[in-house]
């Protein structure tokens, strides 16, 4: 059915953005099956690392030993009492836990942790993620797997992921930006590599990619870079990028996934609040994807300056998809910018956002916050159409919203979505 007028074009664009289940392409997210892994309930909302940045902020006082040593719960206290009580809630990762808890039905208004810490005590995990992936209309949550991580190959060992929701993405940051600590843990796997990457090193460490492909059945594979990646380069990693991740990717048909931006470890007392960003040289995306025109991939960039440059690049190399507002961009200021240029860029060719949600609650306020957002560019677009004569049809509204929320995504793996 034709839309009308453009009231009832927003009205429905914002119910069809509102309602349509997503795929998540990227989150630190996990199944059941792997156990303490998943962190879900209100003291891990309250102590997400963005948080306890934000926390010390206003406690130069508190020493970083100090608070380290506190329990998960005292450290939630001391974050919900500085960032809930003492000063209004109102930065992007505050205001999130406020939208969990307002969507699970609490009552955000009496702020009695107690009370929802108490909800808690009585959900099972599996109950807990069913409630969650419902609410949140996510259908798909793509996690992070780690070959590098004892207590997630014991997982895999035992089988990994059963639950169909859940699917798996092979990050291989430790082999990429780690060689000097990484090639003896793949020796001690059995796998006759070398320092310097002699011998059958390199046919080793493909080895190693494509038993861990059969294992997990990875949607992609990952890489976060930092912000100085250089390519091409004289270097462990670029050798390892050409003759080891490009032609693994190539022969199990599936995307290399390049995070690139991060400077990890600015502070290190910080922990996993401790990382931080830089501009990276958009050459080394363009020199990859254009040389490897039968690879596809995947990427984002960490830094606000490197949006524009990354999509007029998706416009000359077909085998690029750009995906999501990462870390520090998922802020509504920068998520609107950066999807209003991808829309006049690259139209729906893109994957305007993943969640990267590392507590399951978050589901609830990262894709809210985001799809309110993505309506609201999308309407603008289609109303500048409407104003031209152009007249939008319902079903093709919802098209163009299903490949926005995963069918591009699907459709750029060369896969049927198993949601669908
Ligand atoms: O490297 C990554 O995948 C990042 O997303 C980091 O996990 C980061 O700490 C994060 O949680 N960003 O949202
Ligand atoms: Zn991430």
């Amino acid at each position: 059915m034709s839309i009308q007028s453009k009231d009832q074009l927003l009205e429905f664009v914002h119910e069809a953005v509102r309602n349509t289940p997503v795929t998540d392409i990227h989150t630190h997210l996990f199944a059941e099956s792997f156990g303490e892994l998943l962190l879900w309930g209100v003291d891990e909302l309250l102590t997400y690392h963005y948080l306890i940045a934000e926390t010390f902020r206003y406690r130069q006082d508190l020493s970083y030993e100090d608070f380290w040593q506190m329990t998960k719960r005292e450290q939630a206290d001391l974050i919900w009492q500085t960032l809930f009580i003492e000063h209004t809630p109102y930065s992007e990762a505050c205001r999130g836990v406020v939208t969990v808890l307002n969507r699970l039905g609490f009552d955000v208004g009496k702020r009695d942790l107690e009370k929802y810490r108490s909800y808690y005590a009585h959900v099972s995990a599996s109950e807990y993620i069913d409630r969650i992936l419902e609410l949140a209309k996510v259908k798909t949550v793509v996690m992070t797997n780690d070959p590098f991580d004892a207590y997630e190959r014991e997982r895999w060992a035992e089988g990994g992921s059963v639950d169909p929701r859940f699917l798996a993405a092979l990050r291989i940051d430790p082999l990429l930006n780690l060689w000097d600590g990484t090639w003896p843990k793949l020796a001690e796997q059995g796998y006759d590599v070398k320092e310097d990457l002699s011998g059958s090193t390199l046919a080793e460490i493909r080895r190693f990619l494509k038993d861990w492909i059969a294992r997990m059945n990875p949607l992609y594979m990952a890489v976060s870079l930092p912000n100085d990646f250089a390519y091409p380069e004289d270097s462990v990693r670029a050798r390892i990028i050409d003759e080891c991740i490009i032609p693994v990717a190539r022969e199990a048909a599936i995307p290399f996934a390049m995070m690139i931006g991060v400077k990890r470890k600015v502070n290190p007392s910080l922990k996993d609040a401790g990382d931080s960003l830089g501009k990276s040289d958009i050459g080394t995306v363009e020199r990859i994807v254009s040389k490897y025109q039968d690879v596809k991939f995947l990427v984002t960039m960490l830094s606000r300056e490197n949006q524009h440059e990354l999509a007029v690049t998706a416009r000359k190399n077909r085998n690029l998809l750009i995906f999501g507002c990462w870390w520090f961009l998922n802020n509504p200021s920068l998520i609107e910018e950066i999807t209003r240029m991808r829309f006049e860029l690259l139209g729906g060719s893109i994957i305007p956002q993943h969640s990267d949600c590392r507590i399951l609650d978050q589901l609830l306020y990262k894709w809210d916050h985001s799809r309110g957002i993505i309506a609201k560019v999308l309407y603008d677009k289609y109303a500048d159409l409407f104003d031209a004569g152009w007249r939008l049809e319902e079903d093709e509204i919802k098209r163009d919203v299903e490949d926005l929320l995963g069918g591009t995504f699907w459709k750029f793996l060369g896969k049927p979505d198993p949601a669908a």
